[in-house]
């Protein structure tokens, strides 16, 4: 198991390229952790190409986009979260003003949606003609949205900040999965599921199938670990693999999961079952990097590929 460096920021996927280097110069600019890991968080969310997040992203069974956010802040442990709503420009902006209530902090659908327009958050048409093709292309060919199961493409952006004072943070955001039914939420605003943070501890996140990763609760479950002294990268592994034997002991397979997280010193951490997992880490001196977990037989290993590598892999 490799040490790492310390980090200001983690997150999933290579699409958090351009938020994480947007929240590091924010952070080294002096800004506070919220506007750095929502700053991040809405880079991609309104990017059109990336698919799964945001505008442009995956359509459910309907043809609506339908999207879950989350924000927590880890000293307070205040949480907020938006599930199952639609043409908000920025849910993970809701879901930030929603973490400041003591009640009302996870509004779903409709309800979700008067908030936003109460509180004069931005909204547009987060469906792109990109997006309405992939939805009629794929019902075309399974001869109807209810005949087909939601697909492998599906990623959330999920960014994890720390802060000079060691304050963390962590905000989440996602389309879901493509043709899910009406109203599914997956683990991204489910609290302790698709992320968790605590100053004191650490933070966590999840990007894969909701409905395996909520089964373990794995965001939470690795920040104890984190809480119990165990470092960011041997929580991830111990926690992922404990989860997947179990899930295998008790009923066959199980599908996509990856988690990253860092602990309250910066030491970073991910785990994947997918073959390859890419993550970006940045700090408050502008350096932003792309690395990924490569996993083999649920060993787990923390890689930086160079440009020939990635293409090899043809991941997000
Ligand atoms: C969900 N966890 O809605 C999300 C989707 C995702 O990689 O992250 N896929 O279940």
């Amino acid at each position: 198991m490799k040490t790492l460096d310390r980090w200001n920021l983690i997150a999933t996927w290579k699409m958090s390229l351009g938020g994480v280097r947007r929240a590091s110069r924010l952070l080294g600019d002096g800004k506070s952790l919220e506007e750095a890991v929502t700053e991040a968080v809405k880079t991609v969310e309104d990017e059109a190409a990336y698919c799964s997040v945001g505008y442009g992203g995956l359509p459910n069974r309907n043809g609506e986009l339908e999207m879950d956010a989350a924000y927590m802040d880890g000293d307070t442990l205040k949480a907020g979260g938006v599930m199952a709503v639609r043409d908000i420009r920025n849910p993970v902006a809701v879901a930030c003003a929603l973490s400041k209530y003591e009640r009302n902090c996870f509004l779903a659908g409709e309800g979700a949606m008067v908030f936003a327009r109460q509180h004069q958050f931005a909204f547009r048409n987060m469906l792109t003609p990109a997006a309405r093709e992939k939805f009629r292309k794929a019902t075309a060919k399974a001869g109807g949205p209810a005949c087909r199961d939601a697909y492998d493409g599906h990623d959330t952006v999920c960014v994890i900040g720390r802060d000079q004072q060691g304050s963390m943070a962590c905000g989440v955001s996602t389309s879901g999965l493509f043709l899910k039914h009406p109203g599914r939420v997956g683990d991204s605003p489910v609290i302790g599921s698709g992320f968790y943070a605590d100053s004191c501890a650490g933070a966590a996140a999840a990007t894969g199938v909701g409905e395996d990763i909520m089964r373990g609760c794995l965001s939470h479950a690795i920040v104890e670990r984190m809480a119990d002294g165990c470092p960011a990268q041997e929580a991830c592994e111990r926690v992922l693999t404990g989860h997947i034997a179990k899930l295998r002991r008790i009923g066959g397979s199980c599908g996509s999961m990856s988690v990253i997280a860092m602990d309250r010193e910066g030491g970073i951490g991910a785990a994947t079952n997918l073959k390859l997992f890419p993550f970006v880490v940045g700090n408050m001196a502008g350096e932003c990097r792309m690395m990924a977990v490569k996993q083999a037989d649920g060993r787990m290993e923390i890689i930086e590929p160079d440009e020939e590598e990635w293409k090899k892999y043809e991941v997000d």
